[in-house]
């Protein structure tokens, strides 16, 4: 199971399978004390049902993000609420063992058992399972009409169309049209997710969590509140550079888009970042580069000249897998993944990893553009399918991430290493282009990982609060932007809408998958890459070294995917880097030379910058 799958949302282990508890409940549970005996029979069959039922609810899920009807999210809603009531009951069962003395796997398979929800009413699971699928399809179904002048209405943009604009358009107007489009759809889902939030949390309740923003913060081997402490510790070790290159940011806006649209100090407005939700600014390179001495290379450029096929760009990530030793996708993988957008149905084109039979069914769905950006997400994606794959030999519940976290680093640890060497390497750089230097790329890389920092908080620190039910539905909006402004500082385009929902215009909101690991995952990527590089003899700079090749270095990655969710996180990561906790300092050691030299800039802009006046 790979954590982007939807079958993840709602138990840590995703994976874990039922015995039919009532059958459990009336034979097993006897007055008699269980013994270690009785818990190891247990966990077996567990294992068992639980695998069935997780192959059976992907199938489905996988047939209705590839075809979304009515038929098909019943369908899957159906094979859902088979594994969710399996899932529940099991964990209900596992209670029996909890304080036995047991051997570690035993235990910690009880433990990730229990992280579920647990929704015993037949309908209101039937109802929940019913909302889940069909938010995630009003989401990968939404479009903006947008009227013409006559109030006749014009061609539907779908996402991918109004991301496009987003990323390539410098027209203010344009921006906000297709900003405001967008976020103007998930209010027909609002009330939906509201429905969806308060079935969720009963069954968190249920399993005694406090709701399930508590549920989600216990799936990191720790207390919820001392995960929530360590995003905090961490976000704040890395907060400074973020300050700097936003600061930077908004200075360079301002001299594209004006004082009157961009403020000297404040929030910059959310439509001016090149990204529907102001989460990564790597499209607005272009205006923030450098000025002058930049180099000119453009990889999406390149890929598009050459009329890269999707096939060739997944080609590509696969072939940086193999040079690290591991094995070539299998064949089932390209007979099944869907790797372009079809034109003919509905589809959920967010890009997704499949872990259809927990073997050898391994498949990608994404809707695949020959652009930098797409470049860079096949190699996340394949980092899921190789962990899947890496930890199939694993008994059914440690078949996951060591956190979810984990599972989003592995491919974004791999595309670090996209280093203008690599490329060259490749053939898709040549003598003639002229790569940007160091800071360039620096430039390039922070705009992607060190913008996308702020945003991962807020999203589930949004949702903790939704979930914990201190936000109510009238001020959804209101938490969601005053959370915007102070972690981000990007502010609303336009003032708010009436009972909007603009969290709703997130893939990951109205599918409900959870977001702190996308935090998590851009702080260890780094610890993951300097250990790696540390592995392969390299000494440079950290943002230079490339591990492409580097078999010493794939061996050690591999130790550590091999082990899935069998040991504690801290100890996977201590396998792998020898540290054992969540830290910014290899994030920060990269950067730091675009620190230094972002600090300088800013001194240098507000001097001028005193001459541009509101
Ligand atoms: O959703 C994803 C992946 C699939 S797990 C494409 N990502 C997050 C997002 O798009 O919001 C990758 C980075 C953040
Ligand atoms: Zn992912």
């Amino acid at each position: 199971m790979t954590s982007s799958s939807p079958a993840a949302r709602w138990s840590r282990v995703a994976t874990a399978a039922v015995l039919s508890c009532c059958t459990l409940g009336a034979t097993a549970f006897a007055k008699t004390t269980p013994t270690a005996q009785d818990a190891e029979r247990f966990v077996k069959g567990a294992e068992a049902r639980l695998e069935a039922l997780q192959i059976k609810a992907q199938r489905a899920e996988w047939v209705t993000e590839n075809f979304i009807t009515d038929d098909t999210q019943q369908i899957t809603a159906e094979a859902n609420e088979e594994l969710l009531r399996a899932s529940g009951e099991l964990a209900l069962a596992a209670r029996r063992y909890n304080g036995l003395k047991l051997p570690a796997d035993t235990a910690r398979k009880l433990k990730l058992m229990q992280l579920t929800l647990m929704i015993p009413d037949d309908q209101e699971r039937a109802r929940f399972t019913r909302l889940a699928t069909g938010l995630t399809s009003a989401y990968g179904m939404a479009k903006y009409c947008p009227h013409k002048a006559d109030g006749s209405q014009g061609t539907c943009l779908p996402l991918d169309e109004l991301e496009k604009i987003m990323a390539e358009s410098r027209d203010p107007a344009q921006l906000k049209d297709a900003w405001i489009g967008w976020h103007a759809q998930s209010k027909a889902y609002k009330q939906e997710y509201i429905n969806y939030v308060a079935l969720s949390n009963k069954g968190s309740r249920a399993m005694g969590f406090a709701d399930t923003g508590a549920l989600w913060r216990s799936g990191y081997d720790m207390t919820p509140d001392a995960f929530a402490a360590d995003m905090e510790r961490t976000w704040q070790q890395v907060r400074p550079l973020y300050d700097a290159l936003h600061t930077y940011v908004r200075f360079k806006l301002r001299q594209t888009y004006g004082p009157d649209l961009v403020p000297a100090t404040g929030p910059i407005p959310a439509h001016l970042l090149g990204n529907m939700w102001s989460q990564s600014w790597e499209n607005i390179y272009p205006l923030v580069k450098p000025a002058a001495k930049a180099g000119d290379y453009d990889l999406s450029q390149v890929l598009a000249q050459r009329g890269t096929s999707a096939k060739e760009m997944v080609k590509y990530a696969e072939g940086f897998y193999t040079s690290l030793g591991m094995e070539t996708l299998p064949d089932s993988f390209w007979e099944r993944s869907l790797l372009t957008k079809p034109q003919d149905r509905e589809v959920v084109c967010h890009a997704s990893a499949w872990d259809i039979d927990q073997q050898q069914d391994v498949r990608v769905k994404m809707c695949i553009r020959p652009t930098e950006e797409d470049f860079i997400t096949i190699h996340h994606e394949l980092g899921h399918i190789y962990y899947d794959l890496a930890y199939r030999g694993q008994p059914n519940l440690f078949r996951n991430g060591a956190n979810d976290g984990f599972h989003e680093a592995i491919g974004d640890t791999v595309a670090l290493s996209i280093t203008p060497s690599y490329l060259s390497r490749l053939g898709l750089m040549t003598a003639t282009d002229k790569p940007g230097d160091d800071i360039d790329n620096l430039l390039m890389q922070a705009l992607r990982k060190v913008a996308f920092l702020p945003f991962a908080y807020k999203v589930d620190a949004w949702r903790w609060q939704v979930y914990a039910g201190q936000v109510k539905p009238q001020d959804y909006d209101k938490v969601w932007w005053s959370l915007s402004e102070t972690y981000q500082g990007i502010s609303r385009p336009v003032p708010m809408q009436a009972d909007g929902f603009d969290a709703g215009a997130k893939f990951h909101v109205a599918a409900d998958v959870a977001y702190a690991r996308y935090f998590v995952a851009h702080l260890l990527q780094f610890q993951f890459q300097r250990a790696l590089c540390r592995e392969a003899g390299y000494s440079g700079p950290l943002h230079s070294c490339s591990i492409f090749g580097n078999k010493k270095a794939g061996e050690k990655y591999q130790a550590m995917l091999s082990m899935g969710a069998s040991k504690p996180w801290p100890e996977a990561l201590k396998a792998m880097t020898g540290e054992t906790q969540l830290d910014g300092g290899a994030l920060i050691e990269y950067f730091a030379p675009l620190k230094a030299w972002l600090d300088q800039q800013n001194e240098a802009l507000a001097k001028s910058d005193a001459t541009l006046k509101r």
